[in-house]
């Protein structure tokens, strides 16, 4: 009896010391001169279902080619690409165009060049990109646009993220309608010139808008606040008080509208009624001054979802030819309580 209680007692001792060095992880000490592989190593546990010679986000190294700075929205997308890269540790070469293409292609080549793993990019307008984009699918770069979308044929992209711009566009106009149930004279400031945003917020807003609203005039304010304001001077030289409503592409030309309809002693908000399109956090200060009575919201949080898709491209995935982001649509009313939440 005595013996069997030995047996057992050794049997514990030599089960717990087993325990305790598979818990730890720690590689079993090299003894016999042969490299011993710790087996459970964290980063293995963390990703199981990684396959052999799949990369991970430390070991990507992505070439980013950015339209500019033109808006709150830009800085906001900006901000996100670059933080969500120092998060997951993937090596980020960032370049910015300031709003012209030959500057985006410019930085395209050198991204082929120095062979980066994916591109991602975010074209400023639709048109002009199949050469380089052929040129990084021949060095075997996939290519993500990010945002904005490139007219180009599917081989040629791995998938594009961003936002249902028409959609965005028929919000407006339906927001529009109600503003001015009675029907009215508008005018529109249009984004820049030939970019997807700005043809798709065009074509949407036109599906919904009542026959009772008339569209006096309709210029590009190219997405900045300065151009919003410029263009907006113009409006009311030619038309004064008869525009009733105002329809802006972008939150920064309906805020430098703002400031031209102020300076020419009408009020936005009231008398002429102000819907555009982001929903940044300077169009909820404008509503809750009461000068904006509408934002349609337009995420440019996609950090996170871009560098997602950009590993499984490089990974060799199939990825979808569209993956849209979620977006609302914002009012006066809860604009206070909803400000301090805003991230952008
Ligand atoms: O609405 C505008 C920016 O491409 C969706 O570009 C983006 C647009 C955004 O300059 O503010």
């Amino acid at each position: 009896m005595k013996k069997l209680g030995m047996i057992i007692a050794v049997i514990i001792v030599v089960l717990l010391l087993v325990g305790c060095s598979t818990a730890t992880q720690e590689p079993a000490a090299d003894t016999s001169g042969d490299t011993v592989v710790a087996e459970d190593t964290p980063e293995e546990a963390a990703a199981p279902e990684m396959a052999e010679g799949e990369k991970t986000f430390a070991d990507l190294t992505v070439g980013y080619a950015q339209i500019g700075a033109e808006s709150e929205w830009r800085t906001a997308n900006t901000a996100s690409i670059k933080e969500e890269a120092d998060k997951l540790g993937v090596t980020l070469k960032f370049s910015d165009a300031q709003q012209k293409q030959e500057n985006q292609i410019a930085a395209m080549r050198s991204y082929i060049a120095e062979g980066v793993d994916v591109i991602g990019f975010s074209p400023v307008v639709e048109t002009g990109w199949e050469t380089v984009m052929q040129e990084a699918k021949d060095a075997g770069i996939p290519v993500i646009m990010v945002d904005r979308r490139a007219d180009v044929p599917r081989e040629l992209y791995a998938t594009y993220l961003g936002s249902d711009f028409v959609e965005e566009g028929k919000k407006a106009g339906d927001e529009m309608n109600n503003l001015l149930p009675d029907g009215g004279k508008i005018v529109e400031l249009v984004g820049t010139v030939g970019s997807a945003p700005a043809n798709d917020r065009y074509s949407g807003f036109r599906e919904t808008l009542n026959d009772n609203i008339e569209i006096i005039d309709s210029q590009s304010g190219d997405f900045t606040r300065a151009k919003g304001k410029e263009v907006m001077e113009a409006f009311l030289k030619n038309y004064g008080d008869e525009i009733t409503g105002l329809y802006a592409h972008n939150d920064d030309m309906a805020i430098g509208a703002i400031q031209a309809i102020e300076e020419y002693g009408l009020n936005p908000g009231t008398d002429i009624k102000i819907v555009s399109i982001d929903a940044v956090r300077g169009a909820f200060e404008a509503m809750i001054d009461g000068k904006l009575n509408v934002t349609v919201e337009c995420n440019p949080l996609l950090g996170p979802q871009f560098y997602d898709l950009a590993l499984r491209a490089v990974n060799g995935e199939e990825l979808p030819e569209w993956v849209p982001s979620e977006e609302s649509v914002y009012y006066p009313d809860n604009a206070a309580e909803l400000l301090p939440e805003r991230q952008y």
